[in-house]
């Protein structure tokens, strides 16, 4: 429960606020993608055309950040190019909130730490590029990245282009499965792969009217049934790379992990990092290419969730 308490944490920036209070739809970005996703310049300029894809699409972004002891939900120029340019940024998952705030630091928030202080400012729809999952070998590392039980007691629609195959993507669907989180497809049946566009298993539903979409959502949260959705859509065809190229690289990066004894929070930020080096930058524009294709996608979930009125159907 969102209680006055936790709200009064948050510091909604000016269009944010203006979009509440006229009731126009937000849409929340994560800024992990920016701080520890991307590399400088890159990320800052990927954060301001996302955000003004999905103004012109009608909807107000919102990009989340921890500064000064604060919730930012929605962030200035100045911010933005602070979380993407120091590289004293903290990565804020769920546990790692409390002492971010309390320490004044600065944090960008990971889908899990987005998700919570989304739903603290009353935002439905999320868009991040992908999300964490149970990773390789996490029968015995135990490594299933909080973003799985975020997703299943935070009620967040998620939009993302599948996960990345860093991760065991069978066993985050089924990790998915046990905790009750749908996991929806548009534009084909199966469950994105990130930089590929399929994953080789199947989506539970296959929804690509953003009106069906939002009934969907809106079904869940009516029925009390709390946690998120996960809205998967592939890379453009335009901007996928082949499974041959990623796959060798990113068992290449795996080992690198194992070799370096990389563990815990770190060693996603690591795969992403060596990928984006061993592509030469080429999976940057794939990157870049997915998080827009993904905010087209969600800003068109969060016009629909607008419409579509909470209680019984009349349709
Ligand atoms: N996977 C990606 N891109 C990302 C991340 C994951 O393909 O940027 C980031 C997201 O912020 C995600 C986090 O929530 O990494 C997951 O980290 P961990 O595995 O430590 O939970
Ligand atoms: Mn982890």
């Amino acid at each position: 429960m969102v209680t006055d308490l936790a709200r009064s944490w948050l510091t909604c920036s000016a269009p944010v606020a203006a979009a509440q209070a006229a009731g126009r739809p937000l849409v929340a970005l994560e800024s992990s993608i920016i701080a520890h996703g991307m590399p400088y310049p890159e990320n800052v300029r990927t954060a301001h055309e996302v955000e003004s894809l999905i103004r012109d699409a009608g909807a107000e972004p919102a990009t989340i950040a921890l500064i000064g002891g604060r919730i930012h939900i929605g962030l200035s120029n100045d911010e933005l190019e602070l979380i993407g340019r120091s590289d004293r940024v903290h990565k804020v998952s769920r546990r790692d909130l409390p002492a971010t705030l309390a320490s004044g630091g600065l944090g960008a928030t990971t889908v899990a730490g987005t998700m919570i202080c989304a739903a603290l400012a009353g935002i439905e729809v999320f868009v991040t590029g992908g999300i964490g999952g149970v990773h390789r070998g996490a029968p015995e590392t135990f490594d299933i990245s909080a973003d799985l039980q975020e997703l299943a007691k935070t009620s967040v629609a998620v939009i993302c282009a599948g996960a990345k195959s860093i991760l065991d993507i069978g066993l985050t669907l089924e990790y998915l499965e046990t905790h009750g989180v749908p996991v929806l497809s548009c534009e084909q049946d199966n469950f994105a792969a990130y930089y590929t566009r399929d994953s080789g298993f199947r989506a539970d539903l296959r929804l690509d009217d953003p009106a069906a979409q939002a009934r969907f959502i809106r079904t869940k949260w009516d029925l009390g049934l709390e946690g998120g959705v996960v809205l998967s859509t592939p890379v453009p065809v335009a901007a996928a790379m082949t499974f041959e190229e990623i796959d060798a690289l990113t068992q290449q990066a795996l080992d690198e992990a194992t070799a370096k004894g990389i563990t815990g929070k770190a060693v996603t930020p690591f795969l992403l990092e060596r990928i984006t080096a061993l592509t030469d930058g080429r999976s940057l524009a794939t990157n870049i290419a997915i998080v827009k294709h993904n905010a087209e996608v969600g800003v068109r979930l969060a016009l629909a969730l607008a419409h579509v009125e909470r209680g019984t159907s009349a349709a």
